[in-house]
């Protein structure tokens, strides 16, 4: 049988402030032959998400650092090739956690069938993976929207915020969102049906949340702190729920600029709660129960960038930063066999 050549992004080094090209390094190395127990798999689609930013350095944190000289850890969506696990059969699709590489190859232990029965075996990694149910339990949990409130998410077009807005829509909700981009922004109402989009990087905020905003604000569903959730503060009604997800605003930053005035939070008697979706696993069967049925009853619409080629992935993940994605970020690795 001939060797098949694995090409892998390692993390050549840790980068200061904002990553860079020379923090991956790509190279090709040999998949080893099968050994009993494992499963050999093709990545058909890698995610790229915010939080490797955070893997990508040593400083403290919820979760382990990747190493120097290593694969760039991420979710990924596969497609098995030869299997020595009874559990798994060539042609299944699985989820798992293969990182930057074209290849995976380990005991099945740790993958997780996907039905492509469910929708696009790529929404695995983003409406019915880990971005949907961030988007679902920290809303539902945490937010607590009720019909006739008004929610307001940040980073709005993207993997989270767009299924938070339109879950909250199926609440009943009037929704507004923020984003970088004109485009982003007609998306978010005309696709994805907010009431009103806020375009952060060009209108007055406060002008702005008072005119999408005429009740004031219930629920802000927060992704990515800093001026945005400052000038969301100054709209809040009393008893407030904010739900603090995400941070992205902050992920580069050498130094954290000065803070917003959280004193607001006591005179208003609001509730602002970090989260991390890795502690609500028995939320997971709920999740795709719902959120699968909305799909399927052509209640949730869903969008992807799909980068083609591992090669690309460092380019396109630098890009999150920078708002260049324009929904779920994916890279394409290989075509399904
Ligand atoms: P995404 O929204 O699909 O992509 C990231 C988006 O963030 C960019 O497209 C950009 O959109 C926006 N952004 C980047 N820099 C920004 C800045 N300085 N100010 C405002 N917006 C900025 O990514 P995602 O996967 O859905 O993640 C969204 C957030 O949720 C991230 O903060 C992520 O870490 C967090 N998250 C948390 C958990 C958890 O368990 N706590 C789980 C999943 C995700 P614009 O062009 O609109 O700026
Ligand atoms: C993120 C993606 C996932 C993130 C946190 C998580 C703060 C969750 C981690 C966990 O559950 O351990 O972007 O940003």
């Amino acid at each position: 049988m001939t060797t098949l050549h694995n090409s892998q992004i390692l993390l050549r080094s840790r980068p200061a402030g904002s990553p860079s090209l020379d923090n991956f390094a790509l190279v090709e190395t040999p998949v080893p032959p099968i050994a009993e127990g494992q499963v050999l798999r093709r990545t058909l689609y890698l995610s790229l998400d915010p939080y490797m930013r955070g893997r990508m350095s040593a400083g403290p944190s919820y979760a382990a650092p990747a190493e120097v000289g290593q694969v760039m850890v991420g979710g990924t969506v596969s497609q098995i090739m030869e299997s020595r696990d009874p559990s798994f059969a060539p042609g299944d699709f699985v989820l798992g956690y293969d990182g930057w590489q074209s290849y995976g190859l380990s005991a099945g232990r740790l993958l997780r069938k996907v039905d492509p029965a469910l929708g696009p075996v790529s929404y695995a990694l983003g409406l019915l993976g880990m971005p949907g149910m961030t988007a679902y339990v920290a809303l539902l949990d945490i937010g607590r929207p009720v019909a006739g409130e008004t929610v307001v998410v940040s980073a709005a077009s993207g993997a989270v915020g767009s299924v938070v807005g339109q879950i909250a829509k199926i609440k009943g909700c009037r929704v507004v969102g923020f984003a970088g981009r004109d485009d982003k922004c007609r998306y978010v109402t005309e696709e994805f049906g907010f009431e009103a989009c806020i375009n952060y990087k060009t209108q007055d905020l406060d002008a702005a949340l008072l005119d999408a905003c005429p009740n004031g604000i219930d629920v802000y569903y927060d992704n990515v702190a800093g001026g945005i959730l400052e000038a969301v503060l100054r709209h809040i009604n009393i008893g407030a729920r904010i739900p603090l997800v995400g941070l992205i605003s902050q992920y580069n930053a050498e130094k954290l600029p000065p803070g917003p005035n959280l004193g607001v939070l006591l005179t208003k008697r609001a509730l602002i709660q970090g989260f991390l979706v890795g502690d609500h696993n028995d939320r997971y069967a709920a999740f795709l129960a719902d959120v699968g049925r909305w799909l399927r009853e052509g209640r949730l619409e869903y969008r992807e960038d799909v980068v083609e080629g591992l090669a690309d992935a460092p380019r396109a993940f630098l890009g999150l930063f920078e708002g260049k994605n324009f929904g779920k970020l994916l890279v394409k690795v290989n075509e399904p066999g």
